[in-house]
Protein backbone atom coordinates (compact mmCIF):
# COMPACT_ATOMS: atom_id res chain seq x y z
CA UNK A 1 0.00 0.00 0.00
CA UNK A 2 0.96 3.33 -0.76
CA UNK A 3 2.28 5.84 2.05
CA UNK A 4 -0.42 8.98 2.87
CA UNK A 5 1.30 12.34 1.79
CA UNK A 6 0.54 14.77 4.05
CA UNK A 7 0.23 18.41 2.49
CA UNK A 8 1.56 21.41 4.85
CA UNK A 9 1.36 25.25 3.80
CA UNK A 10 4.11 27.26 4.82
CA UNK A 11 3.35 30.57 3.33
CA UNK A 12 6.00 32.83 4.30
CA UNK A 13 7.32 35.58 2.64
CA UNK A 14 9.82 37.01 4.80
CA UNK A 15 13.26 35.86 3.82
CA UNK A 16 13.58 37.70 0.86
CA UNK A 17 11.89 41.36 -0.55
CA UNK A 18 9.14 40.44 -2.57
CA UNK A 19 5.40 40.25 -1.17
CA UNK A 20 3.44 37.35 -2.96
CA UNK A 21 5.28 34.22 -2.46
CA UNK A 22 3.13 33.70 1.10
CA UNK A 23 0.71 33.06 -1.65
CA UNK A 24 2.34 29.86 -2.92
CA UNK A 25 0.29 27.68 -1.08
CA UNK A 26 -2.84 28.73 -2.16
CA UNK A 27 -1.54 28.85 -5.50
CA UNK A 28 -0.04 25.27 -5.58
CA UNK A 29 -3.93 24.02 -3.98
CA UNK A 30 -6.00 26.05 -6.60
CA UNK A 31 -3.58 24.14 -9.07
CA UNK A 32 -4.73 20.77 -7.82
CA UNK A 33 -2.44 19.51 -6.09
CA UNK A 34 -3.93 17.26 -4.13
CA UNK A 35 -6.38 15.84 -6.83
CA UNK A 36 -3.34 15.00 -9.02
CA UNK A 37 -1.85 13.02 -6.32
CA UNK A 38 -4.91 10.85 -5.47
CA UNK A 39 -5.46 10.18 -9.44
CA UNK A 40 -1.89 8.50 -9.02
CA UNK A 41 -3.15 6.30 -6.26
CA UNK A 42 -2.28 8.05 -2.96
CA UNK A 43 -4.08 9.26 0.06
CA UNK A 44 -3.57 12.63 0.73
CA UNK A 45 -4.28 14.78 3.44
CA UNK A 46 -3.91 18.37 3.60
CA UNK A 47 -3.15 19.99 7.35
CA UNK A 48 -3.29 23.88 5.94
CA UNK A 49 -1.02 26.09 6.88
CA UNK A 50 1.35 26.77 9.19
CA UNK A 51 0.99 30.16 11.24
CA UNK A 52 3.47 32.66 9.30
CA UNK A 53 3.06 36.75 10.69
CA UNK A 54 1.80 39.07 8.07
CA UNK A 55 5.32 41.02 7.03
CA UNK A 56 3.04 44.96 7.92
CA UNK A 57 3.07 43.85 11.89
CA UNK A 58 7.14 43.09 11.66
CA UNK A 59 8.06 46.86 10.86
CA UNK A 60 10.87 46.68 13.61
CA UNK A 61 11.87 43.00 12.43
CA UNK A 62 12.93 44.49 9.03
CA UNK A 63 16.32 45.24 9.33
CA UNK A 64 16.88 42.03 10.79
CA UNK A 65 16.13 40.57 7.99
CA UNK A 66 13.01 38.78 10.55
CA UNK A 67 15.24 37.16 12.02
CA UNK A 68 13.10 36.01 14.70
CA UNK A 69 10.17 35.42 12.97
CA UNK A 70 11.58 33.33 10.40
CA UNK A 71 13.75 31.29 13.33
CA UNK A 72 9.63 30.85 14.85
CA UNK A 73 8.45 29.29 11.54
CA UNK A 74 11.31 27.30 11.15
CA UNK A 75 10.70 25.96 14.15
CA UNK A 76 7.21 25.09 13.42
CA UNK A 77 7.85 23.41 10.32
CA UNK A 78 10.97 21.34 12.19
CA UNK A 79 8.42 20.02 14.25
CA UNK A 80 5.58 19.44 11.64
CA UNK A 81 8.63 17.45 9.65
CA UNK A 82 9.52 15.55 12.37
CA UNK A 83 5.65 14.58 13.79
CA UNK A 84 4.78 13.78 10.03
CA UNK A 85 7.96 10.87 10.06
CA UNK A 86 7.15 9.30 13.13
CA UNK A 87 3.73 9.17 11.79
CA UNK A 88 4.48 7.55 8.68
CA UNK A 89 3.50 9.98 6.25
CA UNK A 90 5.43 11.52 3.18
CA UNK A 91 5.40 15.21 4.22
CA UNK A 92 4.87 18.10 1.15
CA UNK A 93 5.72 21.40 2.10
CA UNK A 94 4.26 24.14 -0.16
CA UNK A 95 6.29 27.53 0.58
CA UNK A 96 6.88 29.82 0.87
CA UNK A 97 10.27 31.16 0.56
CA UNK A 98 13.34 28.71 0.98
CA UNK A 99 14.21 29.65 4.37
CA UNK A 100 11.49 27.32 5.31
CA UNK A 101 14.02 24.33 4.33
CA UNK A 102 16.19 24.81 7.61
CA UNK A 103 12.96 23.83 9.08
CA UNK A 104 11.53 20.81 7.05
CA UNK A 105 15.47 18.82 6.50
CA UNK A 106 16.35 19.39 10.21
CA UNK A 107 12.56 18.14 11.14
CA UNK A 108 13.15 15.01 8.48
CA UNK A 109 16.94 14.54 10.08
CA UNK A 110 15.46 14.29 13.88
CA UNK A 111 15.68 11.07 14.11
CA UNK A 112 17.79 9.83 11.09
CA UNK A 113 20.06 11.34 8.50
CA UNK A 114 18.37 11.72 5.32
CA UNK A 115 19.66 12.83 1.60
CA UNK A 116 18.97 15.95 0.39
CA UNK A 117 19.01 16.83 -3.46
CA UNK A 118 18.13 20.17 -3.52
CA UNK A 119 17.07 21.96 -7.09
CA UNK A 120 18.18 25.39 -7.06
CA UNK A 121 19.57 28.29 -9.82
CA UNK A 122 21.39 29.27 -6.87
CA UNK A 123 23.45 27.43 -4.22
CA UNK A 124 21.76 29.00 -1.09
CA UNK A 125 25.11 28.84 0.84
CA UNK A 126 25.46 32.58 2.06
CA UNK A 127 26.03 33.68 5.52
CA UNK A 128 24.82 36.55 6.80
CA UNK A 129 28.54 37.48 6.60
CA UNK A 130 28.62 36.72 2.69
CA UNK A 131 25.02 37.61 1.61
CA UNK A 132 25.13 40.40 -0.49
CA UNK A 133 21.34 41.36 0.08
CA UNK A 134 21.22 39.90 3.65
CA UNK A 135 18.17 38.08 2.42
CA UNK A 136 17.78 34.81 4.53
CA UNK A 137 15.95 32.74 1.33
CA UNK A 138 19.87 32.74 0.16
CA UNK A 139 21.35 30.85 3.60
CA UNK A 140 19.23 27.80 4.62
CA UNK A 141 21.84 25.51 3.20
CA UNK A 142 24.95 27.84 5.14
CA UNK A 143 22.83 27.01 8.30
CA UNK A 144 21.83 23.86 7.59
CA UNK A 145 25.58 22.94 7.50
CA UNK A 146 26.32 25.02 10.40
CA UNK A 147 27.26 28.35 9.63
CA UNK A 148 25.49 31.25 10.04
CA UNK A 149 22.75 33.14 12.63
CA UNK A 150 23.21 30.35 15.90
CA UNK A 151 19.56 30.73 16.62
CA UNK A 152 18.90 29.38 12.87
CA UNK A 153 21.32 26.89 13.14
CA UNK A 154 19.84 25.55 16.23
CA UNK A 155 16.66 25.27 15.08
CA UNK A 156 14.92 22.31 16.51
CA UNK A 157 18.35 20.66 17.86
CA UNK A 158 21.97 22.02 18.40
CA UNK A 159 24.03 22.06 15.46
CA UNK A 160 24.32 21.04 11.97
CA UNK A 161 21.26 19.53 10.48
CA UNK A 162 23.60 18.08 7.22
CA UNK A 163 27.28 16.72 6.28
CA UNK A 164 28.79 17.63 2.98
CA UNK A 165 28.63 14.09 2.14
CA UNK A 166 24.56 14.26 3.13
CA UNK A 167 23.72 17.16 -0.06
CA UNK A 168 23.56 17.56 -3.81
CA UNK A 169 23.01 20.64 -5.91
CA UNK A 170 21.24 20.56 -9.43
CA UNK A 171 20.77 22.94 -11.91
CA UNK A 172 22.92 26.08 -9.53
CA UNK A 173 23.80 28.82 -12.46
CA UNK A 174 24.15 32.05 -9.98
CA UNK A 175 26.38 32.62 -7.02
CA UNK A 176 28.21 35.31 -5.18
CA UNK A 177 31.47 36.02 -5.12
CA UNK A 178 31.80 35.03 -1.78
CA UNK A 179 29.27 32.23 -1.18
CA UNK A 180 31.38 30.23 -4.44
CA UNK A 181 34.43 30.68 -1.97
CA UNK A 182 32.67 28.67 0.73
CA UNK A 183 31.01 26.07 -1.75
CA UNK A 184 34.64 25.64 -2.42
CA UNK A 185 36.41 25.54 0.93
CA UNK A 186 33.93 22.74 2.30
CA UNK A 187 33.99 21.06 -1.22
CA UNK A 188 30.03 20.60 -1.91
CA UNK A 189 28.59 19.00 -4.68
CA UNK A 190 27.01 20.90 -7.03
CA UNK A 191 25.55 20.16 -10.65
CA UNK A 192 25.80 23.36 -12.13
CA UNK A 193 24.20 24.11 -15.35
CA UNK A 194 27.16 23.30 -17.32
CA UNK A 195 27.26 20.02 -16.49
CA UNK A 196 23.68 19.72 -17.63
CA UNK A 197 24.55 21.26 -21.31
CA UNK A 198 27.20 19.05 -21.18
CA UNK A 199 26.19 15.91 -19.79
CA UNK A 200 22.60 15.69 -20.04
CA UNK A 201 20.31 15.58 -16.91
CA UNK A 202 19.89 12.01 -17.42
CA UNK A 203 23.34 11.51 -16.48
CA UNK A 204 23.39 14.14 -13.48
CA UNK A 205 20.43 12.64 -11.90
CA UNK A 206 21.91 9.16 -11.40
CA UNK A 207 25.00 10.15 -10.35
CA UNK A 208 23.73 12.53 -7.67
CA UNK A 209 21.32 9.50 -6.36
CA UNK A 210 24.64 7.26 -6.32
CA UNK A 211 26.23 10.28 -4.59
CA UNK A 212 23.33 9.89 -2.06
CA UNK A 213 23.51 5.95 -2.17
CA UNK A 214 24.86 5.46 1.66
CA UNK A 215 20.98 7.34 2.32
CA UNK A 216 17.89 5.05 2.46
CA UNK A 217 15.66 8.43 2.25
CA UNK A 218 15.99 11.37 0.04
CA UNK A 219 14.26 14.46 0.72
CA UNK A 220 13.97 17.06 -2.72
CA UNK A 221 13.60 20.74 -1.74
CA UNK A 222 12.55 22.02 -5.11
CA UNK A 223 13.04 26.02 -5.85
CA UNK A 224 10.85 26.46 -8.74
CA UNK A 225 13.61 29.17 -10.06
CA UNK A 226 15.60 26.37 -11.36
CA UNK A 227 13.22 26.45 -14.33
CA UNK A 228 14.15 28.41 -16.56
CA UNK A 229 12.08 32.04 -16.17
CA UNK A 230 10.48 31.58 -19.71
CA UNK A 231 8.32 28.63 -18.32
CA UNK A 232 8.09 29.48 -14.58
CA UNK A 233 8.06 32.91 -14.18
CA UNK A 234 6.24 33.08 -11.26
CA UNK A 235 9.65 34.01 -8.79
CA UNK A 236 10.86 36.10 -7.31
CA UNK A 237 14.35 35.90 -8.16
CA UNK A 238 14.70 34.40 -11.56
CA UNK A 239 17.98 33.65 -13.60
CA UNK A 240 17.77 32.87 -17.29
CA UNK A 241 19.75 29.88 -18.86
CA UNK A 242 17.66 27.56 -16.63
CA UNK A 243 16.18 23.87 -16.76
CA UNK A 244 13.98 23.19 -19.32
CA UNK A 245 10.65 21.45 -18.57
CA UNK A 246 11.65 18.10 -19.79
CA UNK A 247 14.66 18.49 -18.37
CA UNK A 248 13.04 18.62 -15.13
CA UNK A 249 10.43 16.09 -15.73
CA UNK A 250 13.44 13.94 -16.10
CA UNK A 251 14.84 14.49 -13.38
CA UNK A 252 11.65 14.12 -11.11
CA UNK A 253 11.29 10.67 -13.26
CA UNK A 254 14.68 9.46 -12.29
CA UNK A 255 13.85 9.90 -8.92
CA UNK A 256 10.61 8.26 -8.69
CA UNK A 257 12.08 5.31 -9.99
CA UNK A 258 14.74 5.14 -7.46
CA UNK A 259 12.05 5.05 -4.69
CA UNK A 260 14.43 6.55 -2.02
CA UNK A 261 12.10 9.65 -1.89
CA UNK A 262 10.66 10.86 1.68
CA UNK A 263 9.73 13.88 1.87
CA UNK A 264 9.34 17.10 -0.38
CA UNK A 265 9.64 21.30 -0.24
CA UNK A 266 8.33 22.75 -3.23
CA UNK A 267 9.42 27.02 -2.58
CA UNK A 268 9.10 30.15 -4.45
CA UNK A 269 6.41 30.39 -5.98
CA UNK A 270 5.16 33.82 -6.33
CA UNK A 271 1.92 34.05 -7.91
CA UNK A 272 1.53 37.92 -8.14
CA UNK A 273 4.74 37.48 -10.39
CA UNK A 274 2.84 34.83 -12.45
CA UNK A 275 0.40 34.75 -15.54
CA UNK A 276 -3.09 32.84 -15.05
CA UNK A 277 -1.37 30.90 -12.01
CA UNK A 278 1.21 28.76 -14.81
CA UNK A 279 4.16 28.47 -12.86
CA UNK A 280 1.93 26.66 -9.80
CA UNK A 281 0.53 24.48 -12.55
CA UNK A 282 3.85 23.47 -13.79
CA UNK A 283 5.14 22.75 -10.87
CA UNK A 284 2.27 20.41 -10.03
CA UNK A 285 3.27 18.59 -12.87
CA UNK A 286 6.69 17.89 -11.25
CA UNK A 287 5.52 16.86 -8.32
CA UNK A 288 3.35 14.31 -9.74
CA UNK A 289 6.38 12.97 -11.57
CA UNK A 290 8.57 12.79 -8.45
CA UNK A 291 5.29 10.53 -6.82
CA UNK A 292 5.67 8.09 -9.77
CA UNK A 293 3.46 9.64 -12.64
CA UNK A 294 5.09 8.00 -15.89
CA UNK A 295 4.33 9.05 -19.41
CA UNK A 296 3.80 5.43 -20.85
B1 LIG B 1 16.64 31.33 -3.37
C1 LIG B 1 21.27 35.73 -3.67
N1 LIG B 1 22.31 34.75 -3.77
O1 LIG B 1 21.78 35.56 -1.34
C2 LIG B 1 21.17 36.20 -2.22
O2 LIG B 1 15.63 31.83 -4.31
C3 LIG B 1 19.95 35.19 -4.16
O3 LIG B 1 16.00 30.61 -2.28
C4 LIG B 1 19.38 34.13 -3.26
O4 LIG B 1 17.46 30.30 -4.09
C5 LIG B 1 18.19 33.39 -3.83
O5 LIG B 1 20.45 37.19 -1.96
C6 LIG B 1 17.56 32.50 -2.81
C7 LIG B 1 21.61 36.91 -4.57
MN1 LIG C 1 16.44 28.59 -3.09
MN1 LIG D 1 16.66 30.00 -6.10
MN1 LIG E 1 14.04 32.78 -5.21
Amino acid sequence: MKKTIRLIGVPLDLGQAHRGVDMGPSAVRYAGLAMRLRKLGYEVEDCGNLFVPVREILEKERDLHYLAAITRVCKAAYHAAREAVEQGFIPVFIGGDHSLAMGTIGGITHHEPAGVIYIDAHADFNTPKSSPSGNIHGMPLAHLLGDGYSRLVNVGRKGAKLKVEDLVLIGVREIDPKERLRLKEKGITVFTMRDIDERGMGNIARQSLDFLGHHERIHVSLDADVLDPIEVPGVGTPSPGGVSYREAQLLMEIIADNRRLCSLDIVEINPILDSRNHSAVVVCELVASVFGKSIL
